[in-house]
């Protein structure tokens, strides 16, 4: 039975403040004509004032943690008439970095749907915001999902989950830039990280709604999805060493070409995951050197994106995938290396989670009845990091065409407040379910 008293006039409202937010935020990016956000840039410091601002319109608490992710609290509204103010929390929100020339939707559509329930379940009245509800709630913006920058993925969820490595600390940008200086300009402590930690007993679970990033929605004609796991992801950076040599001169008995041998390898990574069910292998950055247009490469460096919705299975292609690249560059007289640089484990989202998402999509379908879709999420999200301290559950909505990681990246107004019903329901479920 929905527990949410519905006001279609005010959902959709809110729906189409968050369709216009995005679009807000997507003006904020260190490229022109497209959208580009990476950790603790300029890009970054001003969505958080941005999110900031919004969380404080709600009557929200607000604070940045000490790894640069944003943060809203409303303490419940206790009988007993304590402050609230060290209630357990339920975690609301998704992420605000982006990939290169992004879309518009990816992680921000689920900070500020979960900013737009914050306000539907408040209790009503001036002040500091109080929530009748058994927790605190809190909408969190989180500060890397994608890794863009440094290459690690997570690294904000990393630190709310206290699973920070100090290895990451000269982990270097394109411009060379490490983590630890970019901490530093940025106005945060490196020494200070732990502090962004909370230990379990702080949070009640962890929810966040996300656009699918695949077709599936799409193809049923469905609006709203329960995610059963989230992927688990290896990331390499793979370097092919062969012999740089002249493009006339050189007949090709006697070349070690690492651009060709890097190729082979990306088709091989194509074929060998093909061949599999839920394993997801990508090659996405591919650079010959010294890469003159007159110049055999001598060197190839390309990226190893492998996911699987196992960990064992996502191993056991790793090595066949090592095998395939040893005989192929054995074949042609090159040595090659590979670099792991993120990896983090499959999610399986909590059942009395699932069943809250659940019951919230129901109650969005007429007559409060149907079967809603449970998907497994080839995409990362940042629950692969807070699952290491709370339970985790994710709604998805439906993205057409599934295109994501792309300006294409689409999502509807009338999704939207569909995702804002139902994850206030899941909210109010999980508090009747306390
Ligand atoms: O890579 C991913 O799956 C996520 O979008 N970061
Ligand atoms: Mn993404
Ligand atoms: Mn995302």
């Amino acid at each position: 039975m929905a527990l949410l008293a519905v006001d279609r006039d005010r959902i959709a409202a809110a729906a189409r403040r968050v369709m216009a937010r995005c679009d807000e935020l997507a003006r904020v990016s260190a490229t022109s004509g497209a959208i580009e956000r990476v950790y603790l840039s300029p890009e970054h410091a001003r969505v958080n004032r941005l999110a900031a601002e919004w969380m404080r319109e709600v009557g929200m608490a607000t604070r940045q943690d000490a790894a640069g992710n944003q943060l809203g609290r409303i303490d419940p509204s206790t009988s007993s008439g304590t402050d609230g103010g060290d209630a357990p929390a339920l975690l609301l929100g998704s992420h605000l970095d982006t990939v290169p020339d992004a879309g518009r939707f990816d992680g921000i559509v689920g900070v500020l749907i979960a900013l737009e329930v914050a306000r539907l379940l408040r209790a009503p009245g001036d002040g500091p915001a109080r929530a009748g509800l058994p927790f605190a709630l809190e909408v969190i913006a989180f500060s890397d999902e994608e890794g863009t920058r440094f290459g690690k993925a997570l690294l904000g969820s990393s630190a709310v989950a206290g699973t920070w490595d100090d290895e990451w600390w000269t982990l270097t940008d394109a411009d060379g830039t490490s983590l630890r200086e970019a901490f530093l300009e940025f106005g945060l402590d490196p020494a200070r990280v732990g502090e962004a930690a909370r230990r379990p007993a702080e949070l009640v679970g962890y929810l966040e709604a996300h656009i699918e990033q695949g077709p599936q929605l799409d193809r049923r004609g469905e609006s709203l999805a329960v995610v059963s796991s989230i992927a688990s992801a290896r990331r390499f950076q793979l370097t092919v060493e062969g012999e740089a040599r002249h493009a006339g001169g050189t007949p090709y008995d006697m070349r070690r070409d690492a651009l060709l041998g890097a190729s082979e390898a990306a088709l091989a990574v194509e074929s060998i995951c093909r061949a599999e069910h839920h394993i997801i292998g990508t090659v996405g950055q591919l650079e010959a050197f010294p890469g003159a247009v007159n110049v055999v490469p001598g060197e190839a460096r390309l990226s190893l994106d492998l996911r699987g919705e196992f960990d064992g299975e996502r191993d056991r292609v790793w090595l066949s995938i090592e095998r395939e690249l040893d005989a192929i560059m054995g074949r042609r007289g090159l040595r090659w290396r590979a670099q792991e640089v993120h990896s983090a484990p499959a999610v399986f989202c909590a059942p009395l989670l699932q069943d809250v998402v659940r019951e919230g999509i129901l109650s969005t379908l007429p007559g409060g009845a149907g079967d809603p879709a449970v998907l497994f999420s080839p995409a990362g999200h940042d629950g692969m990091a807070i699952g290491a301290i709370t339970d985790v559950g994710m709604l998805f909505l439906r993205n057409p065409d599934g295109i994501s990681h792309h300006p294409d990246e689409a999502v509807s107004a009338g999704d939207v407040a569909r995702g804002i019903q139902a994850l206030a329901e899941a909210v109010l479920q999980l508090a009747a379910d306390r």
